[in-house]
């Protein structure tokens, strides 16, 4: 997915792949007869992360990740989604302000896309910035469904005004495949600053004294790979001495934190979640959680042939690589181990910068029930757990209201907080204070604390949760609804 910026129009312009007019009559819908400009079908499909690595799964569009989709900030457009599949399915369009209905979440009541039906999205693509979109339906114990398919492709929208001081593109987007339980536990991973806080580690060790036992599932994966190539056997990102190349990083994964590291290199973080950082900065290694999206510009100033790859060795021997290649450079890839290196978002906020106070707080508390659910772990906002019967838990909001959440960890897992049609902004991560860097997934560390804003700027039920597909299937959601 190496694309220079004068092939980009001609790349958006063969976007729409599958160019089949509805058959079906769009009553109520004013795109009525227009032919959209989008199509995505979902089926079932191969992906070829090795020569001996071919996987089955659902895909868009036939193809992994699903195709690019450059939007125009403001620019209304029409998606045709086509469901091949045997079960209804739903397109979230992560990280974008667009009504409830067409937003891609069954409990703010978008319609499902009927089982080898058909359904068409019209909206108008907003903020700017790198965003995507996948997959909304629940997994539960179905690993041949949710995010741990195929189902998650880059969508880019552009700004107004483009200023980006940068020669070539990349996108680059993360993901496991051959997924399966086991009930060893996951290891504990200490790369967030911040530190664990006692009467957090209190609450989790009597809930743990509760619900004794095995511990829950958790979901691990045979098969790595970057752009859907596992390390080795994609196109290397071929690059030249001097050129300045933006990546666009996607963690696309159901669950996994993602770590990135081009040996030799620094990576200059322009934006989060596609909003650009008030302080840019320089660091050795990536973070992202699940959902998360970083922007990064590397100077190629260390001519040779790298492995861009996962710090765990497991993983990047399983496929979580790339090469880039310098011009007229030959060898084998090189891989190093970068320093340890702790991650903190608080080093891209706007110094001295403290955010409006917010008009009121909802101060949560998450607690794990260790499988308390047929062996799976079940996950509670102050003691209730998400139901879509009740659509409970929830918090309500009123229109042009600053609110803040202040979530505390009573377990050891760290969990990617996501709000939808929203962004927010960061107050405080791991005790530090911030303001200024705009997200819409945040790292939740175990037993510590992170509070972020958000206005209420956009009506509709809206949805909360963790981006962990088995977090947020077994009772890690709220509504936030507005009055
Ligand atoms: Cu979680």
């Amino acid at each position: 997915m190496t694309i220079d910026r004068r092939s980009m129009l001609k790349f958006a312009g063969a976007i729409p792949m599958i160019a089949t007019a509805p058959r079906v009559a769009w009553a109520a819908d004013d795109n009525a007869g227009r032919k959209a400009d989008y199509t995505l079908r979902i089926a079932a499909g191969l992906v070829e992360l090795a020569p001996d690595h071919i996987v089955s799964t659902t895909l868009y569009n036939g193809q992994f990740p699903g195709p690019l989709l450059r939007f125009k900030e403001g620019q209304r457009i029409v998606v045709d989604v086509q469901n091949d599949t045997d079960t209804p399915e739903l397109v979230h369009w992560h990280g974008q302000m667009i009504p409830s209905d067409v937003d891609g979440a069954a409990e703010e009541g978008s319609p499902f896309i009927p089982a080898h039906g058909m359904r068409r999205i019209a909206f108008t693509p907003r903020p700017s910035g790198f965003r995507f979109y996948h997959t909304h339906v629940v997994a539960g114990a179905d690993l041949n469904r949710g995010t741990y398919t195929g189902q998650a492709g880059p969508v880019y929208i552009e700004p107004v005004n483009n200023p980006g001081a940068y020669d070539r593109e990349v996108f680059v987007v993360l993901k496991e495949f051959l997924p399966s339980f086991s009930q060893g536990g996951d290891m504990a991973m200490d790369f967030l600053v911040g530190n664990p806080i006692k009467e957090l580690q209190d609450i989790g060790k009597k809930a743990d004294e509760q619900f004794k036992g095995p511990k829950g599932y958790e979901v691990g994966y045979e098969l790595f790979a970057i752009n859907g190539k596992m390390l080795g056997h994609g196109d290397p990102i071929r690059v030249k001495q001097g050129e300045r190349v933006l990546f666009h990083v996607l963690n696309a994964s159901a669950g996994e934190i993602r770590s990135l590291a081009l040996p030799g290199h620094v990576f200059r973080i322009v934006a989060l979640d596609g909003n650009q950082v008030p302080t840019p900065a320089d660091v050795p290694v990536l973070w992202l959680g699940t959902a998360e999206r970083i922007s990064a510009i590397v100077e190629m100033n260390r001519p040779g042939v790298w492995v861009m790859g996962d710090l765990a060795d497991d993983d990047r021997g399983h496929g979580m690589g790339i090469v880039v290649e310098y011009a007229n450079a030959k060898g084998r890839p090189q891989w190093s181990k970068p320093k340890p290196y702790h991650w903190d978002y608080t080093i891209f906020g706007k110094a001295g910068g403290t955010p409006p106070a917010p008009d009121e707080t909802f101060d949560v508390t998450v607690v794990k029930h260790n499988g308390a659910l047929n062996g799976f772990n079940q996950w509670l906002l102050n003691g209730e757990a998400f139901s879509m019967a009740t659509m409970k838990p929830a918090y309500t909001v009123h229109e042009g209201r600053r609110y803040r959440f202040k979530f505390r960890n009573a377990s050891d897992d760290i969990h990617p907080l996501h709000l939808h049609r929203h962004s927010f902004e960061l107050v405080r991560v791991g005790g530090k204070p911030t303001a200024g860097v705009i997200k819409d997934v945040v790292m939740l560390g175990g037993f510590q604390e992170v509070e972020f804003d958000f206005v209420a700027d956009d009506p509709g039920p809206t949805l909360f949760h963790c981006h962990q597909q088995l977090h947020m299937d077994f009772g890690f959601m709220a509504m936030v609804n507005y009055v």
